[in-house]
Order: C-alpha cells, then sequence, then structure tokens
C-alpha cells in the first residue's frame, strides 16, 4: 500500500510511515490490526465510540438509512430524523436546554457556539459584548474561533493572530497541590475568580462569553477543582455573561451522568457537543441552546432567516440515523449512567500504579484517567509516546498528549478490561523508565 498522498492530522508523519498502525476492524471493546492482531480500546477510539464498536442497532440505521435517503438540503428544508433526534437528545439535556443546533464536528459546534453568543447580545441590544473568554490549556478543536479561545500553544503558535478581543482564564492544573486527587481535586476553586479580574480589567459589558470544558480532555484530563464551576456561573450570573461549556468528550455519558453539567450541578447556558452523539460511527456535532437564548432570535418578520448560520451537512441523514440508533443503545443498556457505577472500580485501579517509575500524578472522574509522567529531561512528550507504542505493540490503544496518559475506555468496559489496561500500563510504565 502507498502511504505517501495522505496527509495525516495531528500525526507525526514521517515517524508514522515508516512504521504505520493501521486499524481494519472493530467490535465491542476491540480493534484488530490489519495484520489480525487484537488490540483492546481504551479510549473509546477518540473519546467517542462510547457504546463500543459495531453496535448492531447502529450499524443497521446506517445501512437502511444509506438506502432509504441519502441527503437532504438543510436549510429551508428538513427530514423527519433531524427533529426526532433533536427531540430524543433533548430530553438527556439539562432542564431548560431545549433547543439542538447540528453541525458536524466538535469544532463547528465550538464556532457555532461562538457565534450563537456574539449574535444572542446583539439581537438583545448588547452588541458592545464582544469579548470571548477561554482558558489556558483548554482545547476547542482548531477552527479559527475555537482556536482562539482555546490554549494549547503548540495548537496556536503557528496561525497568526486569530480573533481579537479574546482573553483566557488560568488553567487549573496543580500537581503540587492536588496530585494523587481521588476524584474532583480539593485546591483551586479561587481560579474562577481570574473572570472577576478580567471583568476589571475589560469592563464585564464588553464580555458576552466564556467557554471551558468541564472536565479538559485533550490537553491531558484536568478536573475542575471543588467549587470552581459554581464560582464561574455565579460570577458570570452576575455580569449577563454566557457560560459555554464544551462537552465535545464529556458529553454522552463520560462522567456518569449524560451531561458533565447533571453530574456537577452547574447548567451552562449553551452546550457543544460531538463524538458520542454518533458513538462516532458518523461525523456530527451540536449545540444545546437554553430556550430563552433561543427565543430571544424569534423576532422579525416570520418569513426571514433569524440565524445566519449553518453547514451543507448539518443533520445529514446518515448522521441522524446513527445518532438515533446510538441514543437507543444507550437507553437500552444504560450506557450514560454505567460510568458512575464504574468509577470507584476504575479509579482504585488507576491509583494502583502510583509508584511505578516516573508517576507524578493520577487522575480520574467517572469513566476518564490521565497518567501524568516526569518526561524525559530535553525530550517533553517522548516518555508517554514510549508508554503509546509499547502499549500498541502489546495490544492496548491509549491515548498521549505531552508526557500525559489518557484514558477513556468504551462505556461498555467490563472489570476485567480494566484490569488489563492497568496492567499493560504497567508493564509500559515500568519498560519507559
Ligand atoms: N472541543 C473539545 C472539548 C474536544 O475534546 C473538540 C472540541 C473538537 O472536536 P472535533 O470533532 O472537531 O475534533 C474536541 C475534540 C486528544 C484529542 O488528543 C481530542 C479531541 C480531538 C483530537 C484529539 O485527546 N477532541
Ligand atoms: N466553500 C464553498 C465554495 C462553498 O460553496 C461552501 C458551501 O456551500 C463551503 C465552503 C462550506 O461548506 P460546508 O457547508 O460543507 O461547511
Amino acid at each position: 500500500m502507498k502511504l505517501d498522498a495522505y496527509w495525516m492530522p495531528f500525526t507525526a508523519n514521517r515517524q508514522f510511515k515508516k512504521a504505520p498502525r493501521l486499524l481494519a476492524r472493530s467490535s465491542g471493546m476491540h480493534y484488530w490490526t490489519h495484520d489480525g492482531r487484537q488490540i483492546l480500546d481504551a479510549v473509546a477510539g477518540l473519546w467517542c465510540v462510547n457504546a463500543g464498536h459495531a453496535r448492531p442497532k447502529i450499524v443497521k440505521a446506517i445501512q437502511d438509512q444509506a438506502a432509504e435517503l441519502d441527503f437532504a438540503p438543510p436549510f429551508q428544508m428538513a427530514h423527519p430524523k433531524a427533529f426526532e433526534l433533536a427531540e430524543e437528545a433533548v430530553k438527556l439535556a439539562p432542564a431548560g436546554m431545549t433547543k439542538l443546533f447540528f453541525t458536524n464536528s466538535g469544532s463547528e459546534s465550538v464556532d457555532t457556539a461562538l457565534k450563537m453568543a456574539l449574535a444572542y447580545h446583539r439581537v438583545r441590544g448588547e452588541g458592545h459584548r464582544t469579548r470571548l473568554i477561554g482558558r489556558e490549556r483548554g482545547y476547542h478543536g482548531v477552527n479559527f474561533g475555537g482556536l482562539s479561545v482555546g490554549g494549547m500553544t503548540a495548537n496556536r503558535k503557528m496561525f497568526g493572530a486569530m480573533l481579537a478581543g479574546v482573553d483566557h482564564l488560568r488553567h487549573t492544573h496543580d500537581v503540587t497541590r492536588n496530585a494523587f486527587s481521588v476524584g474532583l481535586p480539593a485546591h483551586g476553586a479561587e481560579l474562577a475568580d481570574d473572570l472577576e479580574r478580567l471583568c476589571v480589567l475589560h469592563d464585564p459589558s464588553t464580555i458576552a462569553a466564556v467557554i471551558i470544558e468541564p472536565i479538559a480532555g485533550s490537553a491531558g484530563v484536568f478536573l475542575p477543582p471543588k467549587g470552581y464551576l459554581q464560582r464561574l456561573r455565579e460570577i458570570c450570573d452576575k455580569h449577563g455573561i454566557l457560560l459555554i461549556f464544551d462537552e465535545v468528550i464529556t458529553g454522552f455519558g463520560r462522567t456518569g451522568q449524560p451531561f458533565a453539567a447533571q453530574t456537577f450541578g452547574v447548567t451552562p447556558d449553551l452546550m457543544t457537543v460531538a463524538k458520542g452523539i454518533t458513538n462516532g460511527c458518523v461525523p456530527m456535532g451540536g449545540v444545546f441552546v437554553k430556550q430563552t437564548i433561543h427565543d430571544a432570535f424569534m423576532n422579525g418578520p416570520e418569513h426571514l432567516i433569524e440565524f445566519f448560520h449553518g453547514y451543507t451537512y448539518s443533520a445529514h441523514p446518515l448522521a441522524c440515523a446513527a445518532g438515533l440508533g446510538t441514543l437507543a443503545t444507550y437507553a437500552d443498556e444504560g450506557l450514560l449512567t454505567r460510568a458512575a457505577t464504574l468509577q470507584s472500580y476504575f479509579g482504585e485501579a488507576l491509583h494502583s500504579l502510583k509508584g511505578s517509575p516516573n508517576v507524578i500524578d493520577i487522575r480520574n472522574y467517572g469513566l476518564v484517567g490521565g497518567i501524568e509522567l516526569q518526561g524525559i529531561a530535553g525530550e517533553p512528550a517522548k516518555r508517554a509516546f514510549n508508554v503509546f507504542l509499547d502499549c500498541f505493540d502489546k495490544g492496548m490503544l491509549v491515548r498521549t498528549t505531552g508526557d500525559i496518559i489518557a484514558l477513556s475506555p468504551p462505556l461498555i468496559v467490563e472489570r476485567q478490561h480494566i484490569d488489563q489496561i492497568v496492567d499493560t500500563l504497567r508493564g509500559a510504565i515500568q519498560r519507559a523508565a
């Protein structure tokens, strides 16, 4: 097979093409490589295959849909499954989040939510609210809006000035005070007061929205300190600032409830999702919106478009069919709350790696885990990458970012898989010493 033409995303292309890692097939908790090796999936593909691979209801829904209706224009037209999926999905969302706008990815969801926030203020006569606040070490996808509010240096530094009028809260990661916390870390709620500081600097009347991940995933599994999200919500309310939760990773069961907003008891104004909405089977994303925000747009003559935004593939029929099959599978098997049941077993298993060489922190919540390693001096990210390669060699897929190993197994994971995940990691971490 020729590997030349495909420029791979977020990949060390030259290293990969010297020793390609190709997946050929998947089922349940596993992948199989092109040469027939079984690989335990400890990251749900890329945080998205929450119901596990090749689930029958999803497969059938996609097959049937392809034969029945391939595409329907989403502007001034629609098809029934778009409405059905939105109805089913908002039933899972926090109370009051009654509307769902469809996109095709997390990045598109983020840019959509930021545009909604700006336009919402504008339709209410507060067009002076133009600033967007993100957070250091946040990940909100790769499009210019999400990149601007995001806070991962490597993703940003090559791409110029990005959006104007963006500022960032400090991140909450603190190994000194919170290392080896079980569940939410005790220290750091006061970091939410950064928003008050930015309100003093810019004046709150210039700020449209704050966007954060309830649990930061991509940058390395950073949990919200106890009380942090509540504090952020209070400050937003005090100043009329919209709060956006980016639940692209935390949505659809990862934290033990359908959404992290419910797990942590804090309701945002807008909520971005993707990944788990279709179990990763067909690209799709979405933005959940509070009724009051939606209704603010429903002014003016009825024949006019209320929100000038959308994608050719918004609510694509194949994605809607996959989404309906996915939500049915989650419901049939109680998957959206299964992480709560397994959290303590998963957490204890992970924390048994404390004391392994170079492990400087272990973090867990629901079925998300992070293991932070002391990097090799002068070679950042190499130790964790070696663990990734070693695990793959031993039949397991994990994800690494910098020197952090991230785990997010499909929600169908069984205890024996958790044991296998931890045993494989223990060996790989040992060998990477
Ligand atoms: N927001 C969050 C919180 C995400 O985790 C996106 C937006 C963007 O979604 P799309 O579908 O445009 O990729 C994500 C995606 C990693 C990793 O290394 C995580 C993501 C993407 C790529 C890599 O953990 N999350
Ligand atoms: N570029 C061109 C020239 C287009 O015509 C379109 C859509 O019609 C787009 C970009 C945007 O594509 P999408 O709607 O798939 O995001």
